[in-house]
């Protein structure tokens, strides 16, 4: 007997804001078209902010979502509230959607353990920085849902190159098995820091890794926030509905470096990423919504004014921050501190002790 799949693929507004045959139901109201145009406007100006503060010494090493707005928008556009967001390190569009607040971010990404408790989505799962670790911890917590019959999912976002680690398949495996409650959201952005997409794997697509583990697997423009929302709605609509798991590749683009450690002129050609800044994703919705009367120029100033405004109120809460104590390191992984980890915070909080203070030098 032959076995034939296939990889279904849409898209809704083409890179000049063009409506592809009939949107989805809430993408005829403009309200919500609006909404999630500002809430990329607002991951963009976080990022610039982030980036800024980073090369200015003020904050830690910090991997910027530029042209990958969409993704997590639209992902994060889709849940419920009582839905839990399990995300990697670039999809602060998703998490600041969610309820998570700039200052939290920024505290993160300062290196202060306070930024991971929300409190707003208070089970949304910290950024995880372990390449696809997150996976398997997204299948727990659908087979957590799962068992207490709750009707919630999670939602667990990714990068091209986890989808080649065993944490990922493992999972997916898994949760095609139990069934479970959870969408697994790929942001292909063509990029794993410098190994472009074409040496990360030789499958045809990545959404084609959802057959191995029997559940259902699609590819979207990920620059187009109302595909993936739409995309994300009815893998979400099918887990609530006790019909499992699924997978979706966003095919979106990295525009920036991979994080402010990376300098990607070093392996990737400026022509490419010039070639790519006409399909980003806020230029085509802003397209779409201008073409049809709902946004003018004066809306994108005051948009533009009113986030820069409330991200700068955010670095300022978050400059004078004095750090935390050092041995706090330890306190947030384990409910009962191994004994060699006890030992290891007792002499951190010694040598904090013994510092002499530098002044200021
Ligand atoms: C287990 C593990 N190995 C290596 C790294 C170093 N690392 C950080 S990001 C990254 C590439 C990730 O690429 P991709 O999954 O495409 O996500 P993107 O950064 O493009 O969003 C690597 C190798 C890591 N964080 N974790
Ligand atoms: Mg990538």
């Amino acid at each position: 007997m032959t076995v034939r799949f296939e990889i279904p693929y849409s898209r809704y507004l083409d890179p000049a804001g063009k409506a592809i045959g009939s949107l989805p139901v809430f993408a005829t109201d403009p309200a919500t078209l609006l909404a999630l145009y500002r809430a990329m406007v607002r991951t963009r100006s976080f990022d610039a902010k982030a980036v800024a503060l980073q090369r200015t010494g003020r904050l830690g090493t910090y991997a910027s979502s530029l042209g990958q707005e969409a993704v997590a928008v639209g992902a994060a556009s889709a849940m419920n509230p009582q839905d839990v967001l399990v995300p990697s390190f670039r999809e602060h569009g998703a998490q600041l959607w969610r309820g998570v607040t700039p200052l939290e971010l920024f505290l993160y990404w300062g290196g202060d353990e306070r930024g991971s408790d929300f409190k707003g989505p208070r089970e949304d799962f910290p950024i995880c920085v372990p390449v696809g670790s997150h996976a398997p911890h997204a299948a727990g917590v659908a087979l957590a849902f799962k068992l207490r019959r709750q009707a919630r999912a999670a939602v667990c976002i990714f990068g091209d190159g986890a989808t080649s680690k065993g944490d990922v398949a493992e999972a997916m495996n898994f949760a095609g098995v139990w069934r479970l409650p959870v969408v697994y959201l790929i942001n292909n952005n063509e990029w794993a820091i410098s190994v472009p997409r074409g040496q990360q794997t030789a499958a045809e697509t990545l959404a084609q890794k959802a057959i191995a583990a029997g559940i259902p697997g699609e590819q979207v423009d990920g620059n187009d926030v109302i595909a993936v929302r739409a995309a994300t709605e009815a893998a979400l609509a099918r887990a609530r509905a006790g019909e499992g798991a699924s997978l979706i590749e966003a095919l979106s683009y990295r525009l920036g470096d991979h994080t402010t450690a990376d300098d990607a002129s070093r392996y990737r050609d400026d022509a490419e990423v010039s070639r790519h800044w006409p399909n980003e994703p806020l230029l085509r919705l802003r397209h779409y919504l201008t073409e049809h009367g709902h946004w003018t120029r004066d809306d994108e100033e005051r948009l533009l004014q009113d986030t820069a405004a409330e991200i700068d109120a955010a670095a300022d809460a978050f400059l004078p921050t004095p750090p935390q104590d050092p041995a706090t390191i330890f306190d947030y992984t384990y409910a009962e501190l191994p004994a060699e980890l006890q030992r290891q915070r007792e002499a951190a909080l010694a040598a904090a002790d013994a510092a002499v203070p530098t002044g200021e030098a």
